[in-house]
């Protein structure tokens, strides 16, 4: 069975697609008849019906998945393992304009974005953790005891079980895999709920695991909403045994009470007010370049984005004027076009919460510099959720648009004098995700990234990935990293086995 019909018709076109949750390997109607709307977001057609998990529907889920955990997956070694893990890349390759067909109807995001970052990393997650898990080194240790022959302890690694996968709409195949790689290498079994907002791609990958023979159970898809259905289902279903979560802090904090049932484990990447720190010493081009691409790429819906530019003050003017000009230069529209930089909001809703912070700006004072609104699309896309990238100055470091997470393709822009006063505007906030810092002195940027209350820092650039370093935030950020060897810690149970010589 088919998850979806017509997933790869172009954007612009209402489908009669449906979309299916995928349970012990097969694609499955919701068992209450429930199903809900897909829409776009660049038009506000309809794409087409996705069917709402019960919490029959779930229990299902986490059943399989806790058979093929005991059962198919469980008897896998790890290289068996790895090797499937491998041909799930290689069939998402071999599927890429699927999977990126998919992405772009889902999110309306430009091609130039899904095709570069979007569906080659949905790949790499499952690549670079089949290849990680075979190369986490164990822990041995030898102790000396009386009799003088001692005891060797080493340390196992075991799956932690059935994880619970709970995924938002921002980057929906890469931030799903980003999980479901490294949980399937260190041998648990998956059930995925997706964002309700962005069924797509997690309905397909059902596909390839089938295609290239990952057993019946091993990835599970619930497709839903979060309070009162398949979201909290899910979650508090006792039968996970750790969850792993992408989204909003509220709905972490959410998340976490229902673990605390059952004292499950949890793993959570939540919400952002990153800074951006411009030193006058720093490339001008370059700042500019990476800080347009922080503040407004995805139109701004990236966890790691730029909100709050700080600008050492001898370049505060010249720095604004030029990403005023590059946000005023980007091209929105049409995501199929290869130039397209700017798509729109994941929906109407969230475009209206945006411009309620537009709106908040300017009643708090801000000057707007560039953008406040709603661009022209033109009339076929007349009914998408477009917005401006804007730019402000000019606000008290406690306006709303400075401390709340927006997530739109907006920044606030402050001078700043020292470094001291830069790392306390920078560190005053409750989230504590990513910061970006522009220099060119080695010394400073050494300095002042020890200093700042984040998960990550990048120095002259931004979402530069390398898949085996730490990846999470402090503070209301998140709890846990993951990301090589540090995902193992979430994925698996470690045993020390102490055994007397
Ligand atoms: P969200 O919190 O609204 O939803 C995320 C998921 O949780 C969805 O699948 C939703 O259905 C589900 N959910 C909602 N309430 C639930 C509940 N009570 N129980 C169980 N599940 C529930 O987030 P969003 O709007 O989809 O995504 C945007 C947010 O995600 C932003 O705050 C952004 O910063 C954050 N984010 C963080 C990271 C990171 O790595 N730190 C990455 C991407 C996005
Ligand atoms: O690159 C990643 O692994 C990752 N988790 C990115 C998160 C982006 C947030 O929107």
């Amino acid at each position: 069975m088919s998850s979806t019909s017509t997933l790869t018709a172009p954007a612009s076109t209402a489908t009669s697609a449906e979309f299916l949750n995928f349970i012990n390997g097969d694609f499955r109607p919701s068992s209450t008849g429930t199903t809900f709307e897909n829409r776009s977001p660049v038009d506000g057609s309809l794409i087409g019906m996705v069917h709402e998990a019960s919490a029959d529907d779930v229990d299902e889920a986490v059943r399989a998945a806790r058979a093929a955990r005991a059962g198919a997956w469980g008897e896998l070694s790890m290289p068996e393992r790895s090797a499937l893990l491998v041909s799930v890349a290689d069939e998402i390759d071999r599927r890429f304009d699927d999977f990126l067909a998919a992405e772009m109807l889902d999110t309306g995001k430009p091609v130039s974005i899904a095709s570069h970052i979007d569906i080659p990393r949905g790949a790499a997650n499952f690549r670079v953790f089949a290849d990680l898990v075979k190369n986490v080194p164990g822990e041995h240790f030898h102790l000396a005891t009386p009799d003088g022959l001692g005891a060797a302890n080493l340390q196992l690694h075991k799956p932690r079980g059935v994880i619970a996968v709970v995924c938002p709409w921002n980057l929906p195949l890469l931030l799903m895999t980003w999980k479901v790689g490294p949980a399937l290498a260190w041998g648990n079994t998956v059930v995925v709920k997706p964002s309700e907002e962005t069924p797509a791609t997690a309905t397909l990958l059902g596909e390839v695991m089938n295609d290239v023979g990952v057993p019946a159970g091993v990835y599970n898809v619930v497709h839903g909403f979060g309070p009162n259905s398949t979201g909290e289902f899910l979650t508090s279903h006792p039968g996970v045994d750790g969850i792993t979560f992408t989204g909003e802090t509220r709905t972490g904090s959410a998340i976490m009470k229902a673990a605390s049932d059952g004292v499950r484990a949890v793993s959570m990447e939540m919400g952002g007010k990153n800074p951006g720190i411009i030193f006058a010493d720093a490339d001008l081009d370059e700042a500019v370049a990476g800080t347009a691409r922080s503040a407004f790429a995805n139109s701004g819906q990236v966890c790691l984005g730029t909100e709050r530019v700080y600008v050492e003050r001898p370049i505060f003017d010249e720095f604004v004027a030029r990403l005023a000009e590059r946000a005023q230069a980007m091209k929105i529209g049409d995501p199929d076009q290869p130039d397209t930089e700017l798509g729109p909001l994941i929906s109407e809703e969230h475009r209206q919460k945006v411009l309620g912070y537009y709106r908040t700006a300017v009643d708090e004072g801000a000057t707007v510099v560039t953008g406040g609104g709603v661009p022209d699309v033109g009339d076929a896309h007349a009914k998408g959720a477009w917005i401006e990238p804007t730019i402000w100055t000019g606000l008290a470091d406690d306006a709303a648009v400075v401390t709340e997470e927006i997530f739109g393709p907006c920044c606030h822009i402050r001078p700043f004098d020292t470094e001291d006063e830069v790392i306390q505007l920078a560190n005053d906030t409750e989230y504590g995700l990513a910061a970006t810092v522009w220099t060119t002195n080695l010394s400073r940027a050494h300095r002042v990234s020890s200093r700042l209350e984040v998960g990550l820092c990048w120095v002259n650039s931004w979402f530069l990935r390398d898949l085996r370093t730490s990846f999470g935030g402090m503070k209301s950020s998140g709890i846990g990293r993951e990301g090589g060897a540090h995902s193992t810690e979430f994925y698996t149970e470690p045993t020390n086995v102490c055994i007397k010589l």
